[in-house]
């Protein structure tokens, strides 16, 4: 059942994910399982055919649209961890400049928010100033950033300098993920590292 949702994803069939999806469900399997090893499973054979040559940036689309179908459908029994708390804080969140990929930390957004934080996300390719900015005028616990490239991954190291510059490192936690990032690199440039949704929740509750 996995495999045909890793397969559907893959394939960019979207007519066909919803059934897949609901047939899993039906059958038993927990929402978590259906996303890490059926969703984002199928994107991960995505991302090996891109970087073979044999997918291009509109089949990568479309199989990123496949997912997301996908996705909707699991949303509420993935969003079940708020335990009744209004606000735990606040956490600004997006992608930095140069760095289009959204997909991933859109799913961590959704996780973060549904643990009872307010997040503000203020989209990709965003420069440092305007992570710090946002940060300042909001008064955030948290400040999320998300890499997929190793090339815009340095940006990460930009934005934490920036925070000890405008004097808001004390306050604000600076929190790193995506792809490429590592805990060695998270330390190295002072920052907190998740490594996907489910951990940036356990993370951003340890450190509230
Ligand atoms: Co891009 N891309 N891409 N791409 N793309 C990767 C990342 C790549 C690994 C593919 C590959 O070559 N195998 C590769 C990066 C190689 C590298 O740098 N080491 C790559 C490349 C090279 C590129 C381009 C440069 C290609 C080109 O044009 N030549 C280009 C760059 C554009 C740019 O950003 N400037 C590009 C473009 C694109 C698309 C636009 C086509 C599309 C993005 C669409 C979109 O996001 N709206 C795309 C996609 C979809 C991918 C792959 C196939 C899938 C990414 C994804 O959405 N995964 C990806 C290959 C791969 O990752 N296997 C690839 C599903 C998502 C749920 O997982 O994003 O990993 P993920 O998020 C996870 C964790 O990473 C983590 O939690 C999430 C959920 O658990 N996480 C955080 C993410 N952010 C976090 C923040 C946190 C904590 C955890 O705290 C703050």
């Amino acid at each position: 059942m996995l495999k045909k949702i890793c397969d559907c994803v893959y394939n960019y069939e979207t007519d066909k994910i919803a059934a897949l999806v609901n047939e899993a469900l039906a059958a038993g399997i927990p929402a978590r399982e259906i996303m890490n090893e059926g969703l984002m499973k199928g994107m991960e054979v995505v991302g090996e055919s891109f970087k073979e040559g044999d997918y291009f940036v509109p089949e990568v689309l479309m199989a990123a649209k496949t997912m997301g179908e996908g996705l909707e459908i699991i949303k509420p029994l993935l969003l079940s961890d708020s335990g009744g708390v209004t606000s735990r804080g606040k956490v600004v969140i997006g992608t930095v400049h140069g760095d289009l990929h959204d997909i991933g930390k859109k799913l961590v957004k959704m996780f973060i928010e549904s643990a009872g934080y307010e997040v503000f996300d203020i989209g990709i390719d965003i420069p440092a100033e305007q992570f710090v900015e946002k940060a300042k005028e909001l008064n955030a616990d948290f400040l999320c950033m998300s890499a997929m490239l190793t090339t815009t991954m340095k940006e990460m190291k930009v934005i934490v300098d920036l925070m000890s510059e405008a004097g808001i490192k004390d306050k604000v936690k600076p929190v790193i993920g995506g792809a490429s990032c590592t805990q060695k690199f998270a330390d190295e440039i002072g920052s907190f590292f998740a490594f996907d949704a489910g951990s940036a929740v356990e993370l951003l509750k340890k450190l509230s």
